[in-house]
């Protein structure tokens, strides 16, 4: 645990058509904690142009993850939506973490390896250097904890990892400034500037897979779109995709271990589990034995019930560009405020003069 005041922080790219998968991993949760905590949500744009992406359908994207955010329940008055290049500090601070982070911590990135495949040679080194840009996004509010899928789980570890080391170089100069907070560090109480950032990855749908291979996550960029829950499918699309998603031939198990080597089953009551804030236990309490010919048909009536109020809500505030805008450019300016007074610090910290 840390004494920072405590803060949320997460980001989702405009990359494509958010799926089911973004909102139980990840926008849910943004919702969950605007309850407990202050909490910044950001469109990272800077991210998404690691791979090429068309400028016009990057603006198109960014707003529409924007109205995902506002029609799922975040609030951008309380709470601070924007997108990512609005605030220059991240990309300040990322270069600064580039020389604090090592090669070898970011060729271990298993995110990198995968995006980048067998053509390393050609990935941007944006690509590389991703994980350093996404530990300035978040340390840029020195937040204490960031709801995220488990797929991010590598890209955490490695924000805590450049907080450490730059706490670690600048530790004399930090006390000089007096701009540490004091801070437990396994069994010792140190004094740092950035906070261990803790990930929020718990609950049954910290990883939904593909609807169409239970050994790949549920992803943006996979070719079919059967694998996916787009949130903007109609009632139609999302049911005829349940009922295609791949299966076994078995009855649904009455306890979790029976899921045990069944990918595709257990992703299908994890689903349904997450949708009705359940757990696992207690679907297979009510559905164990249940036929996929009949459990399908509940599973595709819950995903409709609960997706289509926010595809509904999606579509009308996409249509009013003005109004997306307006709340990016006013969570952008509140933000840049947070991450100004940091990079403040960090060019003293640094010794790189300013004024
Ligand atoms: N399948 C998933 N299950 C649970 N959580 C997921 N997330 C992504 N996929 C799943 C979480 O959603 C948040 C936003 O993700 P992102 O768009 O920033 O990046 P991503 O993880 O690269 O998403 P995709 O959909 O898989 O995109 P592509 O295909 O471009 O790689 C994150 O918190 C993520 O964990």
């Amino acid at each position: 645990m840390n004494d920072f005041n405590p803060l949320v922080f997460s980001g989702v790219q405009p990359t494509g058509n958010l799926h089911l998968g973004n909102y139980l991993g990840a926008i849910r949760k943004f919702v969950a904690l605007q309850q407990s905590h202050n909490c910044i949500y950001c469109v990272v744009d800077l991210h998404a142009i690691t791979t090429w992406q068309d400028p016009t359908e990057l603006m198109t994207s960014t707003r529409e993850v924007t109205a995902a955010f506002l029609a799922s329940g975040i609030d951008a008055k309380k709470h601070i939506v924007f997108n990512q290049s609005r605030v220059h500090q991240h990309s300040e601070l990322a270069w600064i973490f580039n020389c604090i982070a090592r090669m070898g911590w970011l060729s271990r990135m298993t995110q990198f390896k995968e995006k980048a495949g067998k053509d390393r040679e050609n990935a941007s080194v944006g690509l590389f250097s991703y994980p350093t840009l996404m530990a300035a996004d978040i340390l840029a509010y020195r937040a204490t904890h960031v709801p995220v899928g488990d797929d991010q789980k590598q890209h955490l570890e490695l924000t805590r990892d450049i907080a450490q080391k730059f706490n670690n170089d600048f530790s004399e100069r930090i006390a000089e400034l007096g701009v540490g907070v004091e801070m437990q560090v396994g069994d010792e109480r140190v004094n740092g500037y950035f906070p261990l950032t803790e990930p929020l990855i718990e609950g049954p749908a910290t990883r939904i897979m593909s609807l169409r291979d239970g050994s790949k996550k549920m992803s943006k960029s996979d070719p079919s779109d059967l694998s996916r829950i787009n949130l903007t499918d109609d009632a139609d699309l999302i049911s005829k995709k349940i009922r295609k998603a791949r299966t076994d031939p078995e009855a649904l198990p009455s306890e979790p271990a029976g899921l045990e080597g069944r990918p595709e089953a257990d992703n299908l009551v994890g689903i349904f589990a997450a949708l009705n804030d359940i757990s696992k236990e207690d679907v297979l309490a009510e559905h164990g034995g249940w036929q996929f010919s009949q459990f399908k048909p509940a599973l595709a009536d819950l995903a409709v019930e609960k997706l289509a109020p926010i595809a509904a809500e999606m579509r009308r505030i996409s249509g009013d560009a003005d109004y997306v805008d307006s709340v990016l450019s006013d969570g952008g300016a509140r933000a840049g405020e947070i991450a100004e007074r940091t990079l403040k610090d960090v060019r003293s910290i640094a010794g790189l003069l300013q004024g």
